[in-house]
């Protein structure tokens, strides 16, 4: 294997060319609150979120191909196959928080989906909806309508991302809440193989692209807590500090919560003992 040639950095991952069609996508510790990295990592949190992204992979080859080539033997690494990316954020929604919760109490729709009057916050929509967002390079996304979106990516190719995205959700969502874990909304990173194949790439159904909420103690009309981030946004929110970097260093109980946290979604919803994962991360796959 050639050497990795480092090509981007996200907030908390770092994107490697292995040759021209393999990239080598590394998950590192970091958490972000806020929208701000904390200077102090969660042990483990690059593991669980890969280990749950080759999990989803392996299950939904079906319904749609993806770009998982090789989950390394560290548990943190994907190699996968090079796309070229659709220019839109793929989001779907089946609650409605964050900006879709903000577009609807603003205008009563979110993407251009009209939706009933005298929805809460958190409320569980009538049925999920696909709204995508465009990829702001600093800042938010902005959420846009389907007209535009379409004309972004061509319009058979948003037609067949959105159908395969609903359909990720509904199956991610199902799984999800059988064990406790209401996957609020999620976003997908769809591209195209050299064959002109639309695959799903990036990262999936993870908590650092999705919504977790714990099930128990569901109650819309207000805010739920996140599943795996709480404790650290919790502690955050204590100190005072104003959310713009740097951010606070955590304590170690509040490492270990989080990390606590991370490894319980990570085997509620793959089935796999951690320690497992960690001996041999393989086993997501079968
Ligand atoms: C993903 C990202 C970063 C981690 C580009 N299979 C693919 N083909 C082409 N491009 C990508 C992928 Cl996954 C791709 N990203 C997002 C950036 C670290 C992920 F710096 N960017």
């Amino acid at each position: 294997m050639p050497d990795a040639t480092h090509v981007a950095s996200g907030k908390v991952r770092e994107l490697y060319a292995l040759d021209d069609d393999t990239l080598l996508l590394v998950a590192s510790d970091r958490i972000s609150t806020f929208d701000v990295v904390l200077p102090t990592p969660i042990p483990d949190k690059g593991r669980v979120l890969t280990g749950l992204s080759a999990f989803w992979f392996a299950r939904t080859r079906d319904i749609v191909p993806n770009h998982l080539l090789e989950l390394r033997p560290d548990g943190r690494s994907l190699e996968c196959r090079k796309l070229e990316m659709l220019p839109i954020e793929c989001v779907v929604r089946g609650y409605l928080a964050g900006s879709g919760w903000q577009d609807y109490r603003e205008t009563g729709a979110v993407c251009g989906h009209e939706l009933p009057e005298g929805l809460r916050e958190s409320e569980r929509l009538p049925s999920p909806i696909f709204t995508p967002s465009t990829k702001a390079v600093e800042g938010h996304d902005e959420n846009i309508d389907e007209e535009d979106a379409a004309a972004l990516c061509g319009e058979e190719l948003y037609r067949a991302a959105k159908e395969a995205c609903l359909a990720l959700y509904e199956f991610g969502a199902r799984h999800a809440e059988d064990r406790g874990i209401l996957l609020a909304d999620t976003k997908f990173e769809l591209g195209t193989d050299r064959d002109g194949t639309l695959m799903l790439g990036d990262e999936a159904l993870t908590p650092d692209s999705s919504r977790f909420w714990p099930r128990d103690g569901y109650a819309p009309g207000s805010a739920q807590p996140s599943f795996d981030k709480q404790f650290a946004r919790d502690w955050c929110e204590e100190t005072g500090w104003d959310k713009r970097p740097p951010g606070p260093e955590l304590p170690a109980d509040v490492v270990a919560g989080t990390r606590g946290r991370y490894v319980e979604a990570f085997e509620r919803l793959t089935g796999v003992p951690f320690d497992t994962y960690l001996s041999d991360p393989a086993t997501v796959l079968r």
